[in-house]
């Protein structure tokens, strides 16, 4: 049986309860993170960790346990659960109260929930491609806040499959922002493009990773706006996430990108990620 975490406990899933009040439930007032689980260890766990506590101080909630006790919960799930491959899931909301839009007393205690899930790494998709679709970018102007209000990245991504697309690509004032649960990036002419960390866009831990390994590699990389009709010009494209690493993008709204086969630079990338993951997954 699963081991989850909630409200200081470990628990199993049919004997943990939430309440009705909770404001996560009511509101999506509340943050939350994804970190990955390679061979059993986490990757990157300070940065998204590190991340939470930034989401939270943005939307002024205060987390009740310290960033090094909510590195050893997710440690201990792995290992309860023995996750060798997948992930963590972790949500903070700002506690059961009365329904009222306003803070609630300071009595409340915000409620952390988190389990670890096995979950394979997407290889047909980080091999061969995937299609999106570009979806009007309606979401609020705070996308630097990992929040648990995800309706319009939900009614993307739904619009996305629906067309037969594994993402949804926001477009937000003739602009490329981002995808709806990834960052994007083009590449032209040797160049990797993608829009800077500003409040337009969540800074994904991934696109760090991805900055810095270009970094290393002496691959020439933009910060930059860019818009619709200069993604459809890229050499190449592709996503990042947690859980989809650096996938390539072989078809945007119907039409072939590049060569419509995933590019050599993002190969470069995907094989400096893979170096950087423990060895026994990096061909799982
Ligand atoms: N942008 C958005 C809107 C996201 O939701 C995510 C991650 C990213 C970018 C990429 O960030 P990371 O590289 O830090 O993962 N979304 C998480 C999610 O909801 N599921 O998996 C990852």
């Amino acid at each position: 049986m699963t081991t989850y975490f909630i409200d200081g406990q470990f628990t199993s899933k049919d004997s943990l309860t939430i309440s009705i009040d909770d404001r996560g439930y009511y509101f999506g007032d509340g943050v939350y993170e994804v970190v990955k689980v390679y061979d059993g260890e986490l990757y990157t766990a300070e940065e998204h960790i590190g991340r939470l506590f930034q989401s939270a101080s943005k939307i002024k909630m205060a987390i009740p346990y310290s960033e090094q006790q909510l590195i050893d919960i997710a440690k201990e799930l792995v290992k309860v659960n023995e996750v060798m491959t997948g992930h963590i899931y972790m949500q903070v909301t700002r506690g059961a109260s009365a329904r009222v839009h306003q803070f609630p007393e300071v009595s409340v205690t915000p409620v952390v929930t988190a389990y670890a899930i096995h979950n394979p790494r997407p290889l047909s998709n980080i091999e061969g491609g995937v299609s999106v679709k570009s979806v009007d970018d309606v979401r609020w102007l705070r996308c630097d806040i990992k929040s648990l209000n995800l309706l319009a990245n939900v009614l993307a991504k739904q619009e996305a499959f629906e067309a037969g697309c594994a993402e949804a690509i926001f477009v937000r004032d003739g602009v490329v922002t981002e995808g709806s649960s990834s960052n994007a990036f083009g590449v032209k002419d040797g160049v990797v493009i993608t829009h800077p960390a500003t409040n337009l866009i969540l800074n994904g831990i991934t696109r760090q990773v991805v900055l810095k390994l270009c970094k290393e590699n002496e691959i020439p990389v933009e910060e930059r706006a860019f818009t619709p009709e200069e993604m459809y010009a890229m050499d190449e494209f592709f996503i990042t996430s947690t859980t989809s690493e650096i996938t390539p993008v072989v078809l945007i709204d119907e039409k072939a990108v590049g060569a419509g086969t995933p590019g050599v630079v993002t190969r470069r990338l995907q094989e400096a990620f893979a170096r950087q993951i423990p060895l026994s997954v990096a061909g799982d």
